[in-house]
């Protein structure tokens, strides 16, 4: 089985809410040489689009919404130790959470565990966190780095609520603010007062690097 095909299943079992196919396509994947970001990336999270899509369609209910973030779940159990490189150094802490009102998590996670691949080492606060969570957090674990991520348009407010508490309490200037999920913008982080937006993890990672690396 060549990696396309390969890659079709793995969005099909994501589709199809089949936990088990997603374990096995996962495991085939990985016996196959296909990097875990592309399995991840091109794989199952274009699988959840679909999900979305037949959701917005009223083919799919919250029912299958949530058997397809647990789908996603089994296949980044098997995929994630594998994004691990050992010989990293640590470059820095980076501290991040789903905002207020928020359960979506798996690009978070996503984001977190790639961040730990490159060497950060990473605070991961949940889900629902609210601003003064947040803060809380920056002033005790003393980041370089703050990932905020909003999947829901009603609850991307709260990332402008992050900065500004962070504003506050006199901590805006100690960290870099970089905010990702689907409703966001390059315009909408730029607005809020974010210091970036990540279009996806990989490209989220990336800015985090250069970052820490021109210091
Ligand atoms: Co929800 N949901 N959901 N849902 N859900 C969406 C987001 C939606 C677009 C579906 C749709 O209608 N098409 C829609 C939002 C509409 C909107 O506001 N614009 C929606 C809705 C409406 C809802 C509910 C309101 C449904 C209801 O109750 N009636 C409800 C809200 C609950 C709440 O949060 N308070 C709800 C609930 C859920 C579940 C809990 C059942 C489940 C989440 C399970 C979980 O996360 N553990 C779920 C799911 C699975 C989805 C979809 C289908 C998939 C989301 C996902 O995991 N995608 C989603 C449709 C879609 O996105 N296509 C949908 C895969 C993931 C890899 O992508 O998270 O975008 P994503 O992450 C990307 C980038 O955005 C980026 O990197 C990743 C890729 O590399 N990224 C970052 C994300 N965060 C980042 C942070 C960074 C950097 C990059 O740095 C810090």
């Amino acid at each position: 089985m060549d990696e396309a095909q390969i890659l079709e299943r793995l969005r099909e079992s994501v589709v199809n809410l089949d936990i088990e196919e997603v374990k096995k396509a996962c495991q085939d994947a990985l016996a196959q040489g296909i990097p875990p970001i592309r399995a991840i990336t091109e794989g199952m999270a274009k699988g959840m689009d679909i999900v979305g899509q037949k959701y917005e369609a009223k083919e799919y209910f919250l029912a299958e919404l949530i058997m397809s973030g647990e789908v996603m779940k089994e296949g980044m159990k098997i995929l994630s130790p594998h994004l691990k490189d050992s010989d990293v150094k640590k470059m820095a802490k980076a501290v991040v959470g789903t905002v207020k009102g928020d359960l979506h998590d798996i690009g978070k996670n996503i984001f977190a565990t790639l961040m730990m691949a490159a060497g950060f080492e990473v605070v991961d606060l949940g889900v629902n966190i609210s601003p003064e969570q947040f803060v809380e957090a920056v002033r005790n674990h003393k980041p370089r780095i703050l990932g905020l991520s909003a999947l829901l348009t009603v609850t991307m407010q709260e990332l402008e609520n992050v900065i500004k508490e962070l504003e506050k309490a006199n901590l805006r200037n100690q960290v870099k603010v970089i905010v990702g999920g689907a409703p966001l913008t390059e315009e909408y982080a730029k607005k809020i007062g974010a210091d970036a937006y990540a279009p996806d993890a990989v490209a989220g990672v990336n800015i985090c690097k250069k970052w820490v690396e021109g210091e």
